[in-house]
């Protein structure tokens, strides 16, 4: 167990992500719920994670999956109780696990008191927690559009005014220019802190400085001096993983977010990697440029190395099944998962698996009425505005939706994978007989035991949580190759990102090392590399 009492603890941690509508129901209505995450500790444990980073469970109207939430320190009775909170976080205790909140500051539901407060005059004391203009209505005070479709702003009559909304518009942005809302979130967050949560996920924190009369949505001018206050007056009382999603992120903005004297973060999310398949919308996309995807990992190792901290992920709740994009879900689905994971586990930062990755699942293709997603939806309507082909709509819900990651945990090959007694709120992915977890934990060659192996790794040789990061084999079409170094000890990680035998010729000096894994069982060295072959080697000077 990590001793998280000392500083940068978080820095030999693997996190698990978990969406909990969709990981373990426990009370037959289809959803999951905080006691099922409890009954599946043991599973976790025995993977060897050290945090569970929680998609929100706070009260919430659930227009997008609980990131509309309509108090900050409640439960959905849909998740459980208070109780059952206070129940997960004492057992993950026990076993090594903490539990990060998502705290989605930028905006909350309008369901929210605050925000029903504030819609009833310009006088009420919340009226300025929220994001208003003055306008007549249908004439918007400018044309900033909704991530998620249609303007930016809707008006309220009782008012005569419009609020900002940068998603749905039952999430309206809160005003952090108001020093009292801001009071109101650092004693929320507090308060969570006293219940005894190891750390935080925030939502699209880069958003929160907008400045909608400039245009500005993320990395506003006072985006910096919001975090450092939020930091000295709530995270930095603990000792606390904290982590960014930060899309408009490069660089020299994380290095400022993650710097080692940890006035902002412990790292951010940034999604450098996630937009080089697409061109321009991420419904549009197009085969992985492979060589600019290493290059781009290697700059940001080598930028962070030592002045900040990368955090490292391939698969999220709003992302497709990193299998089915950059690997193959078909003949060698579980080959290019592990592959996939020792690409990522192999690099300096805190790794994050998201729920299912450990068992390589896959995306999944729905008739357009049995997604959920609001993303989805809106975006099939405006396209099929625009004069877009159903089918081609459709193509692109398969490949990038983000119901992709969100059906139901595989647990097993009984009724709905083991997930529910009913009927799930999402579809199961009708693969489930073939890939769950049951099956995993029973194959000693699973893609499961492999992710133990590759957690373990970062725990035993610390040249995986310090050592800096060569890219070798620049320009090779299928060859991811790297090395890592600390101290005298290397580790030279290659991966075959093909289904094709590769030959691979090794660096000089690396005859001889030992192999710590391989995706495959080994063979004598300097042979090619075999479809979708990953390994590590191994050596002290
Ligand atoms: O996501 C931020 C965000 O910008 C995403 O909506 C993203 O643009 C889109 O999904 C691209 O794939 C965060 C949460 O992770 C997401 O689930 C929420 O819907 C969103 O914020 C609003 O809170
Ligand atoms: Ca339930």
């Amino acid at each position: 167990m990590l001793d998280k009492t000392k500083k940068d603890w978080w820095k030999s941690a693997v996190a698990y992500q978990i969406y909990p509508k969709s990981f373990q129901d426990t009370n037959g209505d289809g959803v999951g719920d905080l006691p099922g995450i409890i009954q599946r500790l043991d599973y976790l444990q025995e993977l060897g994670i050290d945090v569970i980073w929680l998609s929100p469970v706070f009260a919430s109207p659930q227009v997008d999956n609980g990131y509309d939430i309509s108090d900050y320190r409640a439960i959905d009775p849909m998740f459980g109780t208070l109780e059952d909170m206070q129940t997960l976080i004492r057992e993950g205790k026990k076993r090594g696990i903490g539990i990060m909140l998502d705290l989605v500051l930028n905006h909350s539901s309008d369901q929210h008191r605050w925000f029903l407060e504030a819609k009833k005059s310009k006088d009420n004391p919340y009226h300025d927690y929220y994001v208003w203009r003055d306008g007549v209505p249908g004439k918007f005070p400018n044309d900033m559009k909704s991530v998620f479709g249609g303007p930016a702003w809707d008006w309220v009559p009782e008012v005569g005014q419009y609020y900002f909304h940068q998603f749905a518009p039952q999430q309206p942005d809160l005003n952090w220019e108001n020093p009292a809302l801001r009071r109101e979130l650092y004693d929320m967050i507090l308060w969570w802190m006293e219940q005894g949560v190891e750390g935080f996920r925030l939502d699209v924190i880069d958003q929160i400085a907008k400045e909608p009369d400039n245009f500005i949505t993320n990395n506003g001018p006072r985006l910096h001096e919001f975090l450092r206050e939020l930091s000295r007056e709530t995270f930095q009382k603990g000792c606390l993983i904290t982590v960014g999603e930060a899309w408009g992120a490069d660089t020299e903005r994380a290095k400022l977010y993650s710097a080692p004297d940890g006035s902002e973060l412990s790292m951010v999310f940034q999604f450098e990697q996630m937009m080089l398949d697409q061109k321009g919308e991420k419904w549009d996309p197009i085969p992985l440029p492979f060589v600019k995807m290493k290059q781009s990992f290697a700059k940001w190792q080598t930028a962070l190395h030592s002045c900040g901290w990368n955090s490292l992920f391939l698969n999220n709740h709003d992302l497709p099944r990193i299998v089915s994009r950059w690997g193959d879900p078909g003949k060698y689905r579980v080959q290019s998962a592990k592959l996939l994971g020792t690409m990522l586990h192999g690099m300096q930062g805190t790794p994050y698996i998201y729920q299912g990755e450990e068992l390589g699942m896959t995306n999944i293709q729905l008739p357009i009425e049995e997604y959920r997603d609001v993303e989805i939806l809106n975006m099939y309507r405006e396209r099929l505005k625009k004069g877009y082909a159903p089918e081609d709509i459709m193509k692109s819900i398969y490949a990038r939706g983000r119901d992709n990651a969100r059906t139901p945990m595989q647990w097993d090959s009984g009724k709905n994978a083991g997930f529910s007694e009913e009927t799930p709120w999402l579809p199961v992915n009708p693969n489930y007989e073939e890939i769950n977890a049951e099956k995993a934990l029973a194959d000693s060659d699973s893609v499961f035991h492999y992710y133990q192996k590759l957690i373990a790794l970062r725990k035993e040789y610390p040249v995986f949580v310090h050592g800096d990061f060569t890219l070798l084999e620049e320009e090779h079409p299928k060859l991811f190759v790297y090395r890592r170094s600390w101290q005298g000890k290397e580790a030279l990680v290659v991966c075959n990102f093909s289904e094709e035998e590769t030959e691979f010729t090794l660096p000089e000096g690396w005859q001889g090392a030992q192999t710590l894994l391989d995706n495959y069982p080994q063979q004598e060295a300097e042979q090619p590399m075999r479809p979708w072959e990953a390994k590590i080697l191994y050596q002290e000077k």
